[in-house]
């Protein structure tokens, strides 16, 4: 009895915790982070219902068949039952994975037309981008030219190279952005929780990361992945501006 109560209740407040719109995620500010959402609502509702009519059998079946004293009766299985089950599972796991693999393939395999390109540099313990500057190509690098004290992370090998790095990630609002990301030591994870994109930074890989953002403002990147002492201080941000904003930026930092 004491028990049943207890499944029913514990039931009952992991569903209120996800009902609640308190503690939900943070706003979603691109397409991508919007068609996420809504995955995620689908499949978390698909797996609520399961889950409540699981708990709530469970908590009837321990009610019901609660010690009264009675001959215990054994059963010897139902193939039945188990094929149902079975078959409802790997409908409802493989039918949302489908539903959802078009989301994830659109960030990490499909690319737009005329992106802003950024190189995004990853170590111990900050971030660094790249933007190709007026030329519109990015200058050669070289591990010999790496100077962190004189602002070259990168290792850009021409001194009067018209590449523009930067500290903060500034990008347009609107316009798609294809960011390549590479990391010089361990394994960095570039984080924006408002785009709803999460990728490994992997040494010795470059990988494309797209997104775009519809609405300006600063939103935090995180490292998320661990990666040695000073872990809890790789952050950075990513700032996001108007059209004209960005312009007028791009000309700022070109004219230094
Ligand atoms: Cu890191």
């Amino acid at each position: 009895m004491h028990l049943a109560i207890a499944i029913a209740s514990l039931a009952t407040a992991c569903v209120l915790l996800f009902v609640q719109p308190r503690w939900w995620l943070p706003e979603a500010i691109s397409a991508h982070a919007r068609a996420y959402d809504a995955q995620l609502h689908v499949t978390l509702w698909v797996i609520g219902v399961l889950f409540a009519a699981a708990q709530g059998l469970l908590a009837f079946a321990v009610f019901r068949f609660r010690d009264r004293g009675q001959t215990p009766s054994a059963t010897a299985g139902n193939h039945r039952l188990e094929l149902v089950w079975t078959s409802v599972t790997a409908v409802a796991f493989l039918g949302l994975a489908i539903a959802g693999q078009g989301i994830w393939a659109a960030v990490h395999l499909q690319g737009a037309p005329n992106p802003l390109r950024v190189e995004v540099l990853a170590k111990q313990f900050a971030w660094s981008y790249r933007y190709a500057g007026p030329d519109g190509v990015f200058s050669a690098v070289e591990v010999k030219s790496i100077d962190d004290a004189g602002g070259n992370p990168f290792g850009v090998v021409d001194a009067k190279s018209d590449d523009i790095v930067t500290a903060l990630l500034h990008v347009p609002a609107g316009r798609a952005v294809e960011l390549r990301l590479k990391s010089r030591d361990v394994i960095h994870n570039f984080f924006v929780r408002e785009l709803r994109i999460k990728q490994d930074v992997v040494p010795g890989m470059t990988i494309p990361l797209r997104f775009q953002a519809e609405k300006t403002g600063r939103y935090e990147i995180p490292c998320s992945e661990l990666c040695g002492l000073g872990h809890h201080q790789m952050r950075s941000a990513l700032v996001v501006m108007g059209a004209g904003e960005f312009e007028a930026w791009l000309r700022e930092q070109q004219s230094r």
